[in-house]
């Protein structure tokens, strides 16, 4: 007999809803797991409906459901003031973003970028012709190395898109000053770092634009949506009229733009959730020091060094599972699952492993062994602001008492 996770038991081929008290150890721990919900990588936060419904009333009453309507103007400001920045261009979501970034800019040719990250960065690419070069990360902080960089610079290289990994800051000085040097762009993939600080400001105000993500599963969700950083009004209205098929105005067209835009009604979602940001991004560091406190001494357990300089937003809770521990990541991410926990493994497989992408790297031109390193040991476990402490306990008390191969629980 099996029970499903909705608690529905299973014999044979009869399926019954029938409760049966479970008798051996075995079937209370099945019992147990039926009956608890499962604890997911994230969980987006929302606001109280309640609070929402003053904000659905008046796009009701103006009838005004998109194109640069109240809402969205008001989300712009805000978010130009709460994240320090000049200008914000909102979006319908991070990958339109991250395609008209690189129109808005006309990026052509090679663009070195990271084969560590969610698809979405090169997908933007090759959507705009560009053909993606491939470069290691630096296993410290899983960010585009930059002493790779320059090896792989060819006469069709025209940009560089780092990612933030896990909001972690890339080394924006050293990234300028080799762009610079050999008169590239840069494009900030800043899809997991809202609100991140470095050396006292914003990490949006490198390179020449950054492109954030406000999907469901980020720190800050406007359910779909994303934002465009730009550093002056001049690329601000290009990037506006791109994002709206080109429109100038009613009649003028000005190139052949996309629809990007943001709607209304998450704009208004936008607003009420910048109100309790700080308090989600607290709440996070809170768990992920948490977490950091119980996994710090388990042999085979890594985690990524805390970003020096840095007020983080805790957007991944990322592990190393190495070997020296008693279970394989992937053995390790499957014990987790069993016990309701999921995990993600952000980012395996590598980009560049991907079926569309795989003829496109060629390792004697460039080695991407941290990268790979990196997709084969990671999880990322679940934080999110409504985690509790007692369920992060219970993730870390999993991975603390681990067995072997040979079935004995190893407690560190
Ligand atoms: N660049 C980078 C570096 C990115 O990481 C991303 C997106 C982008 C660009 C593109 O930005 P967007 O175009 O998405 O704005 C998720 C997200 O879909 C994706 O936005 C994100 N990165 C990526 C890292 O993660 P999946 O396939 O893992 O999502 P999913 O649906 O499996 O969700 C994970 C867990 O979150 C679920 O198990 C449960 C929970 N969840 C999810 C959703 C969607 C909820 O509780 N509620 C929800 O509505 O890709």
């Amino acid at each position: 007999m099996k029970v499903d996770a909705y608690g529905t038991w299973h014999c044979g081929d009869r399926t019954t809803k029938v409760y049966t008290k479970p008798q051996t150890q075995q079937q209370k721990h099945s019992h147990n797991l039926a009956m608890k919900k499962p604890i997911y990588v994230t969980q987006p936060s929302l606001p109280p409906l309640e609070e929402f419904i003053p904000y659905l009333e008046k796009i009701w009453k103006s009838k005004i459901l998109t194109n640069n309507g109240p809402f969205h103007k008001q989300l712009e400001e805000a978010l130009c003031e709460y994240l320090d920045v000049e200008h914000v261009a909102l979006f319908n979501n991070g990958t339109i973003a991250l395609i008209t970034a690189l129109q808005a800019l006309k990026i052509k040719g090679e663009v070195i970028t990271t084969p560590y990250s969610f698809v979405a960065t090169a997908h933007s690419l090759v959507w705009n012709n560009i053909e993606p070069v491939f470069v290691d990360i630096d296993p410290a902080t899983c960010n585009l190395d930059p002493e790779r960089i320059e090896e792989a610079i060819t006469p069709r290289t025209t940009a560089i898109l780092p990612v933030h990994c896990y909001g972690n800051p890339c080394n924006t000085e050293r990234i300028q000053q080799i762009a610079n040097t050999h008169g590239l762009k840069v494009i900030y993939d800043a899809a997991h770092a809202f609100g991140v600080k470095h050396k006292g400001e914003s990490v949006l105000r490198h390179g020449d634009l950054s492109v954030l993500s406000f999907h469901a599963t980020k720190v800050f969700n406007t359910f779909e949506g994303g934002a465009i950083i730009c550093p002056n009004a001049e690329i601000k209205q290009r990037i506006d009229h791109l994002k709206n098929f080109g429109f100038a105005d009613e009649t003028t067209v000005m190139e052949t733009g996309i629809n990007g835009k943001m709607s209304e009604f998450n704009a208004a979602l936008g607003l009420l959730q910048l109100k309790t940001i700080d308090n989600a991004i607290k709440r996070r560091r809170q768990t992920e020091a948490r977490y950091r406190n119980a996994l710090v001494n388990i042999p085979g357990i890594t985690l990524l060094p805390d970003p020096a300089d840095t007020i983080g937003n805790a957007s991944y809770m990322p592990i190393m599972v190495n070997m020296e521990y008693p279970l394989s990541r992937d053995e390790l991410y499957q014990k987790l699952k069993d016990a309701g926990i999921n995990g993600r493994r952000y980012f395996h497989p590598l980009i560049c492993d991907l079926p569309m992408y795989s003829k496109l790297v060629d390792e004697n031109r460039t080695q991407l062994k941290s990268a790979r390193t990196a997709a084969e040991n990671i999880i990322c476990l679940p934080i999110y602001p409504s985690l509790l402490n007692k369920q992060v306990d219970e993730v870390a008390d999993l991975i603390s008492s681990a067995e072997d191969s040979t079935g004995t629980t190893k407690t560190f």
